[in-house]
This record gives structure tokens, C-alpha cells and sequence, in this order.
């Protein structure tokens, strides 16, 4: 570990590299989020990497959302982590228990959270990529578009339904791993208020036997609360109501509140194309507007950096991350907070800092007090979260903003190590190398 990157791969190579990992990681059944750390499928890597699929093998690419979507639960949620029988993780099936669970999936173990709804962005994705290819392959990614439509909008529905408490219109969280930014500032104030109670049953982590650094993962302190959220679950039935009314963590997530504002408008493209019902195009459209509303108002009057908010404490949670960028995901915020928010992320406090490998938003900026160029979601840069700005800046006709989010991130990852997450300085990878989703992002920037 340490020091500056000794290779940098062409990029013929650095293809060549990625669509190896890839074919690494697949089990025959899944393609694992990365080899030993996360041997099982995740939903939002599953995204990704149905979108870096289907360059290589479109098949392929749709069977990863078939079975991801195939353990949907009764009730329209689709899990965070769809297990194999692979025991090399934790927590695994038995600790989430979701077995009894009343809206669970049959035939598959799961767990019993959710993660960012990207799932349409990754379809549309796909079928822009396989209408560049043969007519057979641009029949075959339009069934299954069309085939896999109504699982997203009822995906999309038990968000609105079951995640929408309160009057801020944003989608809560119950865990900070729904987030995707696992141990994100973000959640630092809320977790404080979650105690770990002496009936935590006892445990150990596998994480940390993998990663050769563990200062590199969460702390033993925030896994116990990750752990004693899901106990409270597990009590719970995984009844979402119920959670929702009760677990000591509720918060409206504006990242994924973004994320499902845009979502909902290519469903909408996909549906309209598709000739889905009106009135479930209509309903699309009502929670795209009232998500994107949320996300506006959330934005802090200084800064104009969009917010979480604490619904437990009723209060919105200031830190300032990446996340606060996500009215540039969506729109819908006024042109001069946007504009700010613009020069926001240019500037030496975010992509312009003067230390940067490659301008690539980090997790957090170098220059917020708890800065941690190595941690996780409380620092490092990730390939994928520089994925979804440059695919959205794209689509709000930013060619030029795209382009360079693609060439920073393809600098980035030269190295061919395809990092979980990045020093921002060094370009050091760190997590685990051979990660499916780097791979994925790295194949859709090089096509
Ligand atoms: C990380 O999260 C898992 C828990 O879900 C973990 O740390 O064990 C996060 O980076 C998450 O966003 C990602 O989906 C997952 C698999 O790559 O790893």
C-alpha cells in the first residue's frame, strides 16, 4: 500500500482488463459485487454492471437483472443483497432472517433492506447500448425492457408507499446501508442516537479478515449499530410499517430521492415507448415531481447544497458530502442554486482541489474537518458515484461537464486494479480491487 500508481494501461488493454473481471466474478448464477469480500449479488452493483455487460454479452447482462428482480419481495421492494451460498460474508441469510418474513421473496434468501433505485437507469442503459448492435440484440433488449417494466414500477411504488413518512417528500432511509454510502458523514448525527442494546447477539466480522487494512472499512462501533438495526427488524418481522414507525433510524435520503426523481422520468420513456398504462404513467410522473420538489427544498440557503434530513429528530442534517450535489442528478432546483452547486463542484474544495490524481468528486471534500482520504464513504473517491453525475449531465445535454467526468474517471482507474474506492491524492485503489461495478462503469466509459 502507499505511493503513486507504477502502471497505466491503453485503453484496448484496460477493456480487455475489465471484461475479465467481470467474467471472474460470475458464478454461473450471479456476478459477485467483487471476488472474496461481497461473493453476492447487490442490487445497485447489479445495476452497474448489467450496464457494463451489456456491452460484452447482452444476454448475460439481462439474465443479472432477471434474477435480481426474480427476489423481489411480495410487497415491491427489491433487496439490497440477493445471497449465494457462499458464507465468506456478514452479515449472511441467518442473521437477517428474513426467511418468515411476511412480503418476503420464495425460492431465495435475501436480505431485508433496499439500496438506490438505479434499476431503470441501468435498463434504458442497456437498450441504448444494444440498439448500436445487431437487430436481434436490439430485439431482445426492447422484450425485456418491455417485460421488466411493471417489476420497476412496483419497485418504484413501495418507495411512494411504504418510504414517504412525513411531509418532507423525501425517501427515507431505515439503515445507512440502504444509502449505498454505508458509513457517509451523512449519518453520523442519526446513528448517534442509535444504542446498540444489551440483547445485540454477538458476532464477528468477516470484512475486516479480507480488507489487509481495516481503517480502510467502518468502525467496530458503527457495525454494531449496522447490526442492531437489522435485530430490530428481524423483531419487527420485517414488517415496513411497522419499521418505519418504530426503528431508531429514519431519515429522508436526498441522494436517493434524486436518484428516484430521475429514475421515475426514464420509466416514464421506457413506458411511453413501451405503450405501459396511462394511469401508472401518470403516477411516475406525480412521484418525479414531488421527489424532485423535495430535493429543491432541502437545499440550504447559503451553500445551496441539498440536505438529509434526520425524521427521527426532525431536523436537517448539514454535513456537507457528495450528496449534496443531487439536485444536479435530478434538476428541478432553482438555475442560481444551480449554478452555484456547479461552481461549487468545480472549485478547490471539490474537483478542483490541487492535490487530486484525477478530478473526480470525492466522497467528501479534502477540505471538510473529518476528511478521511482512506475511509470508505468518508473520503475516497468512488468510480461509480462519478458514473451517475456524468451519465446525468449527459442526459441534461452537459456534453462537455460528461465528457470530462468520464476522462477524469478513466485516469482514475488506469490502473486496472479496478478499486472499490480510490485515495484521492495517490490514486492508491483501496477495498477491494477486482470490483464488479469499477469494472462495469470503466467498459461504459471506453465504449
Ligand atoms: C458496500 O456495502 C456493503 C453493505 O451493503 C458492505 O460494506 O458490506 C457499499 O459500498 C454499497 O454501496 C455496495 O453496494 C456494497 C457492494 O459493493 O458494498
Amino acid at each position: 500500500a502507499g505511493g503513486r500508481r507504477p502502471v497505466r494501461y491503453a485503453r484496448p488493454t484496460l477493456a480487455a482488463r475489465a471484461a475479465r473481471v467481470l467474467r471472474d466474478n460470475d458464478t454461473g448464477a450471479v456476478i459477485t459485487a467483487a471476488p472474496r469480500l461481497y461473493p453476492h449479488m447487490w442490487s445497485w452493483d447489479a445495476a452497474f454492471i448489467s450496464i457494463g455487460l451489456a456491452r460484452l454479452d447482452l444476454p448475460r447482462a439481462v439474465a443479472e437483472l432477471e434474477t435480481l428482480f426474480k427476489a423481489q419481495w411480495r410487497n415491491g421492494m427489491v433487496p439490497h443483497i440477493v445471497f449465494t451460498d457462499d458464507d465468506a460474508y456478514f452479515p449472511g441469510p441467518d442473521r437477517w432472517g428474513t426467511d418468515t418474513a411476511v412480503d418476503g421473496p420464495r425460492d431465495v434468501r435475501t436480505s431485508g433492506i433496499c439500496q438506490p433505485p438505479v434499476h431503470a437507469i441501468a435498463v434504458q442503459r442497456m437498450l441504448e447500448i444494444a440498439r448500436t448492435s445487431s437487430p436481434e440484440e436490439r430485439a431482445d433488449a426492447e422484450r425485456f425492457a418491455r417485460s421488466i417494466w411493471p417489476a420497476l414500477y412496483s419497485w418504484h411504488r413501495w418507495l411512494v408507499e411504504y418510504r414517504t413518512p412525513g411531509s418532507s417528500g423525501l425517501i427515507a432511509i431505515v439503515h445507512g446501508w440502504e444509502s449505498g454510502m454505508d458509513n457517509s458523514p451523512r449519518w453520523d448525527v442519526p446513528y448517534a442516537a442509535v444504542n446498540p442494546g444489551d440483547e445485540l447477539p454477538p458476532y464477528v466480522r468477516k470484512d475486516v479478515r479480507v480488507i489487509g487494512d481495516p481503517s480502510e472499512r467502518p468502525t467496530d462501533k458503527e457495525y454494531d449499530r449496522y447490526l442492531w438495526l437489522i435485530e430490530e427488524m428481524r423483531r419487527a418481522g420485517y414488517d415496513q410499517k411497522e419499521i418505519v414507525r418504530r426503528s431508531s433510524f429514519l431519515v429522508g435520503d436526498v441522494f436517493i430521492t434524486a436518484l428516484f426523481a430521475v429514475s421515475c422520468d426514464v420509466l416514464i420513456e421506457l413506458g411511453t415507448e413501451f405503450g405501459q398504462d396511462e394511469d401508472k404513467l401518470a403516477d411516475l410522473a406525480l412521484w418525479a415531481s414531488r421527489a424532485r420538489d423535495a430535493v429543491a427544498a432541502s437545499c440550504h440557503s447559503v451553500s445551496g447544497m441539498a440536505r438529509d434530513r434526520d425524521l427521527r429528530a426532525n431536523r436537517w442534517l448539514d454535513t456537507q458530502t457528495i450528496a449534496g450535489f443531487a439536485p444536479l442528478l435530478c434538476g428541478g432546483a432553482p438555475d442560481e442554486v444551480q449554478l452555484r452547486l456547479l461552481s461549487l463542484l468545480d472549485s478547490d474544495r471539490w474537483c478542483g482541489h490541487p492535490g487530486l490524481l484525477a478530478p473526480v468528486p470525492p466522497s467528501v471534500s479534502p477540505m471538510r474537518p473529518g476528511f478521511n482520504p482512506r475511509q470508505y464513504w468518508r473520503g475516497p473517491q468512488w468510480p461509480v458515484v462519478n458514473w451517475l453525475f456524468g451519465w446525468a449531465f449527459e442526459r441534461r445535454g452537459w456534453h462537455e461537464r460528461a465528457r470530462k467526468l468520464r476522462e477524469a474517471g478513466l485516469r482514475l482507474t488506469d490502473d486496472g486494479a479496478f478499486g472499490e474506492y480510490y485515495e484521492p491524492f495517490t490514486g492508491e485503489p483501496l477495498g477491494s480491487t477486482d470490483q464488479s461495478w469499477t469494472a462495469a462503469v470503466v467498459l461504459d466509459w471506453l465504449c
